[in-house]
C-alpha cells in the first residue's frame, strides 16, 4: 500500500479525532494488523484505541466521511484473516474498552465492553455462582467483541449452543457512525426483524460491537471426561450414539491418531493409554452421582464388545479431566510451527463418517506428499482439516498448492449439504469459495444488507463478501 495514502489516512484521524489514542509504532502495526492466520502480511496505516462508545461513533463518522477503511481488532485469535489489515486500513483495537459494565442477578445478565477477554467473563460468572458456557482453546486471549463478530463456537456447542445463543443485548456502531441498540437484554421480543442476529457473525462488515449483554446460566453439574481409542469412523458414530442416548453430554470431540502424535510431541504429553488407534473420542458428561458413572462404564463395555472401542480412560478428578482435555485442546498450538493450511468444515452429525471418509480419500489422492490431520467437534458436525507444511517449502508455494484442491473439497462439502466454514468465518481466506455454501442470490442479499449499514464500504472491506 502506498505510504502516501496511509499517511493521508493518519493525518485525517489526527485532525478530526484529536482525543483518540493513535499508534504508528512498527511493533504495534505488526501485532495489531494481523490475527493467527499465517498467510497474510500486515500493512496497516495506524492502530487506534477508542476508550468509549462516543470515541467509536466519532471515529466511524469521520472514517465514513473520508472513506477510511477500518478493521476491527479484538484478541486476534481468528484463523481466517478476518482481523488482518493488509491494505493500509486503520485498525480499531478494543484493548482500552475492557470494562464490565453491569451484572444483574435477577435477569442473570452481564453487560460488558467489547474488549473483555472471554476467560474474564467465564471467571466473573463463576464468582456469581453462574456460568458462561462458550469455551474454546483461545479463550485466554480472545475478546467478546470478536466472539460476537464471528459467532464463536468451540467445545460445548452441542450442549449450550454458540455465542449467538448467549447474546441478549447488543450495541453496535454501524458503518455510518450510528449507534444501534438491539434487544436490551429481553428474553421475549416479538417486534420484528431481530437485527442483533444480523450483526452476530457478520465479521465486522456491518458495524463494530461497543457493548454486549450476555445471559448467564446455572453452573454446570460435576462432570467426568473420557478419552476413548476408537477403531473407525463408523465406530465413532456408535460411540456417539451410545453415550449421547444415555448420558447428558457437554462435549464430544474427536482427533485422529496423527493429531494425537503431534499434540503429544508438541506438549511433551505421555501416551494416554497403551493402545494406538486411527481415532480418539474425547467426551464429557454430567456425572453428579455414581450411578451415572456406572452407566458410562456400561456403555464403554458395550462399545468394547462390539469392537468400536479398543481402550479408554476416565477422569477421577478435575485435574485429570484437565489433563485429558490437553490432548484435544492443545493440538492447534502444537502444530502452529508447521504453518498448517486450515479448512474448517461442517456437515450434519449423521453425515460425518461418510463425508470424512470421502474427504480423507480426496486428501490422500490430491495431497499425497503432505500430512493431513483431522480433529474437531464431532458432536456438532465440525471437522478441522489441517495440512502440514513441509519444512523446506516456501509458505506461498504451499498455500497455492493447498488451495488448488479447495474446489474439490468444497464441492464434496456441498454434495454433503455442509458448510465451508463452521466456526472460523470466511474472512480473507475463504471468500473465493463462499458460493459453495451460499447461493449467488443469497450473496447478493448479503451485499444489499451491507449497503444499508455500511454504504461507504468502510467496515472491514474486502472480508467475507470480498
Ligand atoms: C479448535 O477447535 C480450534 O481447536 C482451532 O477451532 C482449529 O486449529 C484448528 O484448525
Ligand atoms: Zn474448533
Amino acid at each position: 500500500m502506498q505510504t502516501e495514502l496511509k499517511n493521508t489516512r493518519l493525518r485525517l484521524l489526527q485532525t478530526h479525532c484529536p482525543e483518540l489514542e493513535i499508534s504508528t509504532e512498527e511493533t504495534v502495526l505488526e501485532s495489531h494488523g494481523c490475527d493467527w492466520t499465517r498467510f497474510r502480511t500486515p500493512d496497516a496505516a495506524a492502530v487506534v484505541f477508542p476508550r468509549s462508545t462516543s470515541d467509536v461513533t466519532n471515529l466511524v463518522a469521520v472514517a465514513a466521511r473520508h472513506q477510511v477503511p477500518l478493521v476491527p481488532s479484538g484478541g486476534r485469535t481468528g484463523l481466517s484473516g478476518g482481523a488482518v489489515a493488509a491494505a493500509g486500513e486503520v485498525v480499531v483495537s478494543f484493548d482500552r474498552m475492557r470494562r464490565i459494565i453491569d451484572f444483574n442477578a435477577i435477569d442473570r445478565t452481564l453487560t460488558v465492553e467489547p474488549g473483555v477477554v472471554t476467560q474474564a467473563i467465564q471467571e466473573y460468572a463463576r464468582q456469581q455462582n453462574l456460568y458462561y458456557p462458550v469455551s474454546f482453546a483461545s479463550e485466554g486471549s480472545s475478546q467478546i467483541g470478536g466472539n460476537i463478530a464471528t459467532n464463536a463456537g468451540g467445545i460445548r456447542v452441542l450442549r449450550y449452543g454458540l455465542t449467538r445463543d448467549q447474546v441478549v443485548g447488543l450495541k453496535i456502531v454501524d458503518g455510518r457512525g450510528e449507534l444501534i441498540e438491539c434487544n436490551s437484554g429481553l428474553v421475549k421480543n416479538a417486534s420484528g426483524y431481530d437485527l442483533r442476529h444480523l450483526f452476530i457473525g457478520s465479521e465486522g462488515t456491518l458495524g463494530l460491537v461497543v457493548e454486549a449483554t450476555l445471559r448467564l446460566i446455572d453452573p454446570p453439574l460435576p462432570s467426568r471426561v473420557m478419552l476413548l481409542a476408537v477403531s473407525s469412523l463408523e465406530g465413532m458414530m456408535t460411540v456417539f450414539r451410545q453415550f449421547n442416548d444415555t448420558l447428558r453430554l457437554t462435549a464430544f470431540e474427536f482427533l485422529s491418531g496423527a493429531a494425537m502424535s503431534y499434540v503429544r510431541a508438541g506438549h511433551g504429553l505421555p501416551a494416554p493409554m497403551d493402545t494406538e488407534t486411527p481415532y480418539y473420542a474425547l467426551l464429557e458428561f454430567d456425572c453428579a452421582d455414581p450411578e451415572l458413572e456406572d452407566l458410562a462404564l456400561q456403555r464403554f463395555e458395550y462399545c468394547l464388545e462390539d469392537g468400536s472401542v479398543l481402550d479408554g480412560v476416565i477422569s477421577q478428578s478435575e485435574a485429570q479431566a484437565a489433563e485429558l482435555w490437553r490432548y484435544r485442546e492443545g493440538i492447534s498450538e502444537a502444530i502452529t510451527r508447521y504453518t498448517p493450511y486450515k479448512n474448517d468444515l461442517s456437515v450434519r452429525i449423521s453425515k460425518i463418517p461418510g463425508y470424512l471418509h470421502d474427504l480423507d480419500q480426496l486428501a490422500q489422492s490430491r495431497y499425497p506428499e503432505y500430512e493431513v490431520l483431522w480433529y474437531g467437534h464431532f458432536g456438532d458436525g465440525n471437522l478441522h482439516m489441517n495440512i502440514l507444511k513441509p519444512e523446506d517449502m516456501p509458505v506461498e508455494e504451499f498455500e497455492n498448492a493447498c488451495a488448488k484442491v479447495n474446489p474439490d473439497i468444497f464441492a464434496l462439502t456441498r454434495a454433503h449439504q455442509g458448510s465451508i466454514s463452521a466456526e472460523h468465518g470466511i474472512g480473507l481466506l475463504k471468500q473465493d469459495y463462499l458460493s459453495y455454501t451460499r447461493a449467488d442470490a443469497d450473496i447478493e442479499r448479503m451485499r444489499g444488507i451491507k449497503a444499508v449499514f455500511d454504504p461507504m464500504n468502510i467496515m472491514n472491506p474486502g472480508k467475507l463478501l470480498g
